[in-house]
């Protein structure tokens, strides 16, 4: 069912920036809520929705948003996801015709625009799909290991070492927790704010293995109230990896220009490009600048 079919109408980038705009509004709607904000954990959605993809079977992806089906939703990587899919539902129900694919990856961009972060080109076009879609576990990147093992994954998905690293700087946002992942803290002072920080403090600071109960993780020898995986750790000691962490921390509007594209890219992966609804992706508004 193409978008068109599935709304009774064909919808148009203002009916898209409407979805967006209900999103950016809840985003605060956090309470305490974490940070204050839902857009760390959506972004998580919108990653984990589309990581899944596989070039070799042109499978997984953002398009049949097959996170909706057990086993999927039930993978150990999806912990906490459930709040995400949560805070969402009722924008789905206030517009019944966009497709849970879209919506998920259009909450991950308001989410990241909303942050300050850079603009992420977005189009509409991804269908819902059925159970029998759901992709296999292990497709998505395992904290706990190494170089290898991050190449493996993300070049699986059609990515090289210099959008892995792009990638790695939405940990600007959001917190690990021990109740989801193991992992427990932030990676960032402003966990709410889309920054070059995180690529920043990988090479600035001193990184210590923590000694705790948990998973293996490190903390900043200065504060200890940062923490950094050991998949982010690699940033700054595999050869290939630590260039571009280093030129990300030197100018964040190279960052932004590499994450945009990266992350842009990574919310197409799987789609049919004959289900776009336009050829040339779209750039939503924020709410600020609406308001001028
Ligand atoms: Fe991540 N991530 N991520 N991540 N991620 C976690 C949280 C968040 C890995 C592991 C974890 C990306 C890459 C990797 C976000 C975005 C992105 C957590 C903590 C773990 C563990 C979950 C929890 O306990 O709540 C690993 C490993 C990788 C890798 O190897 C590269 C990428 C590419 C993105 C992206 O968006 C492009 C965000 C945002 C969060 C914070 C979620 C939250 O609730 O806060």
């Amino acid at each position: 069912q193409s978008a068109k079919a599935a709304a009774g109408f064909t919808p148009k980038l203002e009916d898209y920036q409407k979805v967006y705009n209900t999103v950016a509004e809840l985003l605060d709607e956090a309470g305490d809520y974490d940070d204050g904000s839902y857009g760390p954990v959506l972004v998580r959605l919108a990653w984990h929705a589309s990581g899944t993809y596989d070039k070799e079977t042109n499978t997984g992806g953002s398009n049949y948003a097959t996170m909706r089906f057990a086993p999927e939703s039930l993978h150990a990587a999806n912990n906490g996801l459930a709040i995400a899919r949560g805070v969402l539902e009722p924008v789905k129900q206030k517009y019944p015709w966009i497709s849970y694919g879209d919506l998920w990856t259009l909450a991950g961009v308001a989410a990241i625009q909303e942050a300050s972060g850079p603009k992420i080109p977005w189009r509409a076009g991804r269908i819902d799909g059925f159970e029998k879609d759901v992709t296999p576990d292990g497709r998505l990147p395992d904290a706990t290991q190494g170089a290898d093992h991050l190449r493996n994954i993300f070049y699986r998905m059609g990515f090289n070492d210099q959008e892995i690293v792009a990638l790695s700087g939405a940990h600007a946002l959001g917190r690990c927790h021990t109740d989801r992942s193991g992992f427990e803290g932030p990676w960032t002072f402003s966990p709410v704010t889309f920054s070059n920080q995180y690529f920043a403090l990988l090479w600035n600071e001193k990184w210590q293995w923590r000694k705790w109960n948990g998973p293996k993780q490190l903390e900043d020898k200065k504060t200890k109230s940062l923490m950094m995986l050991p998949t982010d750790y690699v940033l700054v000691t595999d050869k290939s990896f630590k260039k571009w962490t280093k030129a990300y921390a030197d100018d964040e509007s190279v960052f932004f220009k590499d994450f945009s594209a990266a992350f842009s890219r990574l919310l197409e992966l799987g789609v049919p490009t004959t289900q776009w609804v336009t050829q040339t992706p779209w750039e939503l508004k924020t709410l600020a600048e609406q308001e001028e």
